[in-house]
């Protein structure tokens, strides 16, 4: 029988974070179709993402979007949702709505457009103060529409001007994420379109800052967890904007479109010791406890290191000074000191797993606890995969046993292992209909009567 404790201890240290627009109205430029019920505040999202929470424990955070969840005092908020039994997430700016940024914001030609756009970024900070938020998420729409219609480098070094700004102002602790995307709503050139171009700017602000991988953002095709992989070695990985896609930044709930690239994500953060900090590494559910026996031979990927403490010598140097690939030396596996440490739980920064999805048809509460329990079913499976098995076949080029201890791990349902993971922790284990049947849906549809529902507002 396999010794599943330790992977279901992870999967209680596991958090995932709520975005607040989820709850609210959302749609695509042909149509928002409204629902009855929808939040009209942040407040009331904040009791809609602790419905989430409440059926399936590992939900307690609230990304906020401002101004779309702007209210008078902050602290109050934060202590609402406390009361509810969630925290506030990351601060998400937003300098894409206002006429004033048509051309771009930070990196708009114009100087007082950038002063404006960049006093906005600061007053997230202080929000971020006030909730107690670690995180502030940064994703700019900015860009051009034809060939010539702006200088290209000229946008970037007004980017870094308006990034070193913010940096300089985050407090202890505080970290930037910025987020990249290949198009949308600029068409010819975005400013932050990839990894690269985030992992170049974070790498010249400093620790802090760090690179959020949204699952949408990508051309077709592109292998998301390569990306991960290597930003978890440069120790950059700050979060993920999780939901699925079929086409485009289609934001369909996470692991619905392609819940194969969700496991092989996860599967490379859970390899990499980074699923929460002081996750252990080769936690397998073969060997009990064998399973926190660390394979010496060095498992690939440098932690996130905490922003405090100097990376070690052995990460990725910083993309800009690295010479071009023929004559860089191959990354030399962690020092044994830091494995010891590491699988003694040394404390490492989290990674913020945050969904980022809109419902626009599907009602929006349970679409939120699928999407929670979709994540968890790729991470029970990420778990579950018999790492030394995986390395010993992959250091004797067994290609196939290599991709069947994969396989087996992906293959295997997890549905029953995450049903008893909530009776342990005293919940149901079917949270979708826990949910459906507590009464609330209708509940908050008599009690939302008036007012404006929430929504983009774009
Ligand atoms: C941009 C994005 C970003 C958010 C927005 C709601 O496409 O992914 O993360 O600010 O969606
Ligand atoms: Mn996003």
């Amino acid at each position: 029988m396999r010794d599943l404790t330790a992977v279901k201890d992870a999967l209680k240290h596991h958090q995932i974070e709520l975005p607040s627009w989820a709850f609210g109205n959302s749609g695509t430029r042909f149509k928002v179709f409204g629902q009855p019920s929808v939040p009209r505040n942040a407040f009331e999202k904040a009791d809609d993402a602790a419905q989430v929470h409440q059926y399936t424990g590992v939900a307690p955070a609230m990304a906020v979007h401002i101004p779309w969840d702007r209210v008078d005092d902050y602290e109050a908020l934060a202590a609402y949702a406390k009361g509810s039994g969630i925290r506030i997430g990351a601060v998400n700016a937003n300098v894409f709505q206002d006429d004033d940024y048509k051309l771009g914001s930070v990196c708009h030609p114009d100087p007082r457009v950038r002063a404006k756009a960049t006093a906005h970024l600061l007053e997230c900070v202080d929000i971020m103060d006030a909730t107690g938020s670690r995180d502030l998420k940064l994703w700019f729409a900015d860009g051009t529409n034809y060939p010539g219609q702006d200088d290209i480098a000229a946008r970037q070094d007004r980017l870094a001007e308006a990034l070193a700004a913010v940096y300089g102002r985050l407090g202890p602790g505080q970290r930037l994420l910025l987020e990249y995307k290949l198009f949308e709503p600029s068409f010819y050139t975005t400013d932050v379109p990839d990894w690269g171009a985030a992992l170049l700017h974070c790498t010249a602000l400093g620790d802090q800052a760090q690179v959020v991988v949204d699952t949408g953002h990508h051309a077709p095709g592109v292998n998301i967890e390569f990306i991960v992989a290597l930003l978890l070695k440069a120790g950059k990985l700050g979060g993920f904007d999780f939901n699925s896609r079929f086409y485009a930044d289609d934001d369909l709930m996470v692991g619905a479109a392609d819940p194969f690239q969700l496991f092989r994500i996860v599967h490379e953060v859970v390899k990499a010791g980074a699923l929460y900090p002081g996750q252990q590494l080769g936690i397998t559910a073969t060997s009990g406890s064998a399973a926190n026996e660390v394979d010496e031979k060095a498992p690939y990927g440098v932690p996130n290191v905490p922003p405090s403490a100097p990376p070690p010598a052995s990460s990725l140097a910083p993309a800009s000074s690295l010479p071009p690939s023929s004559h860089r030396p191959p990354a030399s596996p962690p020092p044994p000191s830091e494995i010891t440490a590491r699988s003694a739980g040394a404390q490492l920064p989290g990674i913020a797993f945050m969904l980022d999805q809109c419902h626009n048809i599907e009602p929006k509460i349970p679409a939120q606890i699928r999407s929670v329990m979709n994540v968890q079913e790729a991470v029970a499976k990420a778990l579950l995969v018999d790492q030394p098995a995986l390395r010993a076949a992959q250091r004797a080029g067994d290609v196939l046993a290599a991709n069947a201890a994969l396989m087996d791990a992906y293959n295997t349902d997890v549905r029953p292992l995450l049903a008893e993971l909530r009776e342990e922790m005293g919940l149901a284990p079917d949270p979708v209909a826990a949910y459906l049947a507590s009464g609330y849906a209708a509940a908050i549809v008599s009690e939302r009567v008036g007012g404006a529902a929430a929504g983009w507002g774009a």
